[in-house]
C-alpha cells in the first residue's frame, strides 16, 4: 500500500503529528483495538526475549502504516504487533526502528514513538543492544538507562520547544525494573550516528565523558517520547565490549551466543516489568 504526499515526512510542510494520527488509526483498524498502553520498541538481540510477552493477535506490515519505511537492515519489512494481556490493557510491539545513520530525518527516526502516543500508549519500554565500556559487563548483560548523552547533534523537536530532561528515563520505572531483578545495573547511554562504530579513541571519549554504554539508537526516541508526555524505560542488552575495552579481539559466535543466552532472562524481565507497569 502507499500512501499520499500528505503523509510524507520528508517534506517539510507535512505536519509529524498528523501522520502520527493517521497511523494510529489504521492500527486501530488493523488490530481492532481503539488504543494500546504500552509501546515496545525491540533492538538488536532483543527479538527472541519478546516472544515471551504472550502472543499476538494482529501483525501489520510497517509498510501498510503512513509514515513507516521499509526496514533497511533486516532483508525483509518490519512489522507492528499487537500483544493482549490478560488485565485487558494492550502492547503495540515494533519489531524494528528507523535508525539516525539511515538518513531519512528525524522525523522518520521518532515517528514510531509519536504514532505509539497517538495510539494512546502511556509509556514506552526502549530497548536496543550496544557496546559496554564496563569491562564487568560481558555480552549477553542487560543494563537500564539511567541518563543519556546525544551526540548525534539534532533533536526531533522543532521549533521552540524546551522540553525538560532531568528525568528522561523515568525513575519509577528504573526502581521497578530493579525490584524484579535486583542484579541490574545502571548505565549512561552514549547515542554515535553511526553507521560506523566508534575508533578506541572516541570510545575513551565516552568514557571521559561519563558514557557507560554505545550504541546508535534510542536518544532521540527518548526525547520525543517524554516531549509527547510518556513515560520511558530504557534498556540496553550489551551485546560486545565497546572497540579498545576488551584485551581480546571479539569474538563474533562469543557474541551470538551469549544474545541468545540472554533471551530468557531478558524476556523475563520484559514480561515481568509489562506486568506491573
Ligand atoms: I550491537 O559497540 C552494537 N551496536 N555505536 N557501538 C555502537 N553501536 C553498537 C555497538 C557498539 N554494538
Amino acid at each position: 500500500m502507499t500512501h499520499g504526499a500528505e503523509f510524507d515526512l520528508a517534506d517539510p510542510r507535512t505536519d509529524p503529528a498528523a501522520v502520527a494520527r493517521a497511523a494510529a488509526d489504521v492500527l486501530a483498524q488493523r488490530t481492532g483495538a481503539a488504543r494500546h498502553d504500552i509501546a515496545l520498541v525491540l533492538g538488536s538481540g532483543w527479538k527472541p526475549a519478546a516472544e515471551l510477552l504472550g502472543e499476538a493477535d494482529a501483525e501489520i506490515d510497517n509498510t501498510d502504516v503512513p509514515g513507516f519505511a521499509a526496514a533497511a537492515v533486516e532483508g525483509h519489512s518490519g512489522t507492528i504487533r499487537s500483544i493482549p494481556l490478560a488485565d485487558g490493557r494492550r502492547v503495540l510491539v515494533y519489531g524494528t526502528r528507523t535508525h539516525f545513520y539511515e538518513g531519512r530525518g528525524v522525523r522518520s527516526v521518532v515517528h514510531a514513538v509519536r504514532t505509539a502516543a497517538a495510539a494512546g500508549c502511556s509509556t514506552i519500554v526502549l530497548t536496543n543492544g550496544c557496546g559496554g565500556l564496563r569491562p564487568e559487563w560481558a555480552p549477553g548483560t542487560p543494563v537500564l538507562i539511567r541518563d543519556h548523552i546525544n551526540l548525534t547533534a539534532t533533536s526531533p523537536l522543532e521549533g521552540a520547544t524546551f522540553v525538560d530532561l532531568t528525568d528522561v528515563y523515568t525513575p519509577r520505572l528504573r526502581d521497578l525494573a530493579r525490584e524484579i531483578d535486583p542484579s541490574l545495573d545502571e548505565g549512561v547511554y552514549v547515542q554515535f550516528p553511526g553507521p560506523h562504530y566508534e575508533t578506541p579513541a572516541e570510545v575513551q571519549m565516552a568514557r571521559v565523558i561519563g558514557g557507560d554504554l554505545v550504541g546508535m539508537s534510542t536518544t532521540l526516541e527518548a526525547i520525543a517520547a517524554r516531549e509527547a508526555g510518556m513515560d520511558v524505560l530504557g534498556i540496553s542488552l550489551v551485546t560486545n565490549p565497546a572497540t579498545g575495552i576488551s584485551p581480546t579481539p571479539l569474538d563474533h559466535q562469543e557474541v551470538i551466543e551469549a544474545g541468545q543466552a540472554a533471551a530468557q532472562r531478558c524476556g523475563d524481565l520484559l514480561a515481568r516489568i509489562v506486568d506491573r507497569i
